[in-house]
């Protein structure tokens, strides 16, 4: 057995309660590009982290709607990877507590089949209007748009205003709940399994540090290091789609964790 999945195995030996914290790289084996790579066509002069903001709503709300029909089109053509499939897997391995705590917009985990997803970030599917919250439907956001250009935003049949996409844009809050349950979730995680995330947006990449600061352990999978990778007990350096199927595989192995055949 590989020495990093060894070790995992160790740091997951005796958890009851297990988190996972995902980013954007998550998605990447399924298609869907991940924040900070370079965007396609017309997406390619902008910088998601502008985009994402309302703001840039505000200025060009037929630009930022326009990104947001296309990232929706991405998504629905994409389909979850090995990767998703071995978390869904793993939490049948932990009842007392597996929950994902999520950073992306794309809905993949619960199209998996995990439950217990927090997304700290909102969702592509989620459409309503920018003042009174109504709620607009995803199936005629897909309608109105290729995904290749700028698409006019709604308006509101309640009051008027722009439809937006029911994400959380930075310098915006996370909905109080949200944040709360993930907090919750780190405050009782004995391990964090950290995939696919650049460790750079906060407050979802301090949640680690809750964890490591209760003495729970820190596994990273990204085949990038990052500002977390110093802090953390086990770096995998791996794309999620071939670490995670391996690992579960392994965890399925051993009954209760304990690591088989190991020579101390
Ligand atoms: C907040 C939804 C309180 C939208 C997103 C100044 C002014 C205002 C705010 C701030 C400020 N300074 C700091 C802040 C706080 C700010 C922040 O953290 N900024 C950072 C950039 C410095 N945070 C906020 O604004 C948050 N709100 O703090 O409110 C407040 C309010 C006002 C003022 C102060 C504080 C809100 C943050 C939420 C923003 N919304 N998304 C949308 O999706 O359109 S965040 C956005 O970035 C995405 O959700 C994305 O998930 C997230 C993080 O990116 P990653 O997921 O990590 O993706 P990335 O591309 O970066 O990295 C991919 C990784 O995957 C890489 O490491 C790569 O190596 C790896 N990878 C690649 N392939 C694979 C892989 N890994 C595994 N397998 C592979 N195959
Ligand atoms: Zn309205």
């Amino acid at each position: 057995m590989d020495k990093v999945v060894r070790k995992a195995l160790e740091l997951l030996e005796g958890a009851r309660h297990v988190a996972v914290l995902t980013g954007a790289g998550m998605s990447a084996e399924s298609g869907v590009p991940t924040f900070r790579d370079a965007q396609t066509g017309l997406w390619a002069k902008f910088d998601p982290q502008q985009l994402a903001t309302a703001e840039a709503f505000a200025e060009s709300p037929s630009r930022v709607f326009g990104w947001y029909v296309s990232r929706l089109q991405t998504v629905r053509r994409a389909t979850p990877h090995a990767g998703y499939d071995a978390l869904v897997r793993m939490a049948a391995l932990y009842p007392d507590g597996f929950d994902i705590i999520t950073q992306n917009v794309d809905g993949l985990h619960s199209r998996a089949g995990s439950e217990n997803v927090v997304e700290l970030h909102g969702s592509l599917e989620a459409f309503r209007c920018s003042a009174c919250r109504e709620v607009f439907s995803t199936d005629r956001v897909i309608e109105l748009g290729e995904g290749d250009g700028e698409v006019s935003a709604p308006a509101c049949g309640k009051c008027g205003n722009f439809i937006r996409p029911g994400v959380v844009w930075f310098g915006e809050m996370l909905p109080r709940e949200v944040l709360e349950r993930a907090t919750q979730v780190a405050y009782e995680a004995d391990v964090v399994l950290v995939i696919g995330t650049s460790s750079l947006v906060y407050p979802a990449a301090g949640l680690p540090d809750i964890v490591s600061a209760r003495g729970g352990r820190v596994i990273e999978i990204n085949p990038k290091a990052t500002p977390l990778t110093p802090r953390v007990d086990l770096y995998w350096e791996a794309a999620a789609g071939e670490a995670l199927p391996q690992l579960v595989d392994a965890l399925q192995r051993t009954e209760g964790g304990k690591t088989e055949g190991r020579n101390d």
